[in-house]
C-alpha cells in the first residue's frame, strides 16, 4: 500500500503514528507527493486533493479518520480503538475533538500567519473555537498513561499532532499556546512525549517545520515542479 503523506501535515502524522504503533510500517510505502500536489495533478488521483491518502489495490482512500478506521479493519488483531463499545466511543470522541475542533480550526488559521496581511477577525473566530475545543478535551481526556486509558489508542494518534500545532503554530498567530491553563492536557502532553511513537511523530513534524521555515521545502517544491515539467 502507498500512503501519500507529508512530514508537517498533522492529518498525515496521525495516520503515520497509527502505522508505527500497530507495527505495520513494512506494509507501506510513504510518498511525499510534492510534484503531484503543486502541479494540480494530485486531484486526478484523489478528488479531495488533500493528504493523507492511502492507495490500495482496489482504489484510493482519502481522509485520515477513514484511513484510520480502514487500518483497524484490515488488522483487527492490532486495532487501536478500544475493546468495549463505551471504550470505542470514548476513543472516537477524543479523536474527533482533536481533529474537528482543534486541528481543523488551527489548520484553517494558518493563512493568517503573516502579521502584515492577517485578518484579526478570522484569527479570533478560529481561536475561539480552538479554546472551546481545548476545554472539551480537558474534560474528556484520561489521567491514566494514555488519552483513553491504560493503552495507546487512535485517540493519542490524533491528539499528538493536534497538540503539536497548538504548541508550535498557534503562538505564531500572536495567540498564547491553548494548552496553557488546562492541567489534565498539560500533564498528558508531558507524558505522551515520552512514548516512542509520539516522539517519532513530533520529530518528523519538527523536521517538516524546519524545512518550511528555512526555505528548503520551497526549494524542494521548485525543483520537483521543474522536473515534472521536463517529464
Ligand atoms: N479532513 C482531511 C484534512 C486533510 C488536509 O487538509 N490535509 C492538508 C495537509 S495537512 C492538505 O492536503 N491540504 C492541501 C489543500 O488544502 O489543498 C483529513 O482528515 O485527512
Amino acid at each position: 500500500m502507498k500512503l501519500y503523506t507529508g512530514d508537517l501535515s498533522p492529518y498525515s502524522a496521525k495516520v503515520r503514528m497509527q502505522i508505527y504503533a500497530m507495527g505495520i510500517r513494512d506494509d507501506f510505502e510513504f510518498d511525499l507527493p510534492i510534484a503531484l500536489f503543486f502541479s494540480g495533478r494530485f486531484r486526478q488521483l484523489s478528488p479531495i486533493g488533500r493528504i493523507p491518502a492511502l492507495e490500495v489495490q482496489e482504489g484510493i482512500i482519502p481522509e485520515s479518520e477513514v484511513i484510520a478506521e480502514y487500518l483497524d479493519d484490515l488488522y483487527p488483531d492490532r486495532a487501536m480503538v478500544g475493546k468495549t463499545p463505551f471504550e470505542r466511543a470514548n476513543v472516537r470522541v477524543l479523536s474527533r475533538i482533536a481533529d474537528t475542533y482543534l486541528m481543523n480550526n488551527i489548520f484553517m488559521s494558518l493563512g493568517q500567519l503573516d502579521p502584515n496581511s492577517r485578518s484579526q477577525a478570522i484569527v479570533d473566530l478560529l481561536m475561539g473555537q480552538v479554546k472551546r475545543g481545548m476545554g472539551a478535551l480537558e474534560q474528556h481526556i484520561g489521567e491514566d498513561a494514555y488519552a483513553a486509558g491504560a493503552s495507546l489508542t487512535r485517540a493519542d494518534c490524533t491528539i499528538v499532532p493536534a497538540l503539536f500545532l497548538c504548541e508550535s503554530s498557534v503562538p505564531r498567530l500572536g495567540v498564547s499556546n491553548p494548552i496553557e491553563g488546562h492541567p489534565k492536557v498539560t500533564a498528558y502532553w508531558a507524558r505522551i512525549k515520552q512514548n516512542p511513537h509520539a516522539a517519532k511523530i513530533i520529530e518528523e513534524m519538527l523536521r517538516g517545520l524546519k524545512a518550511r521555515m528555512d526555505g528548503s521545502e520551497k526549494k524542494m517544491v521548485e525543483e520537483a515542479l521543474t522536473n515534472a515539467k521536463q517529464t
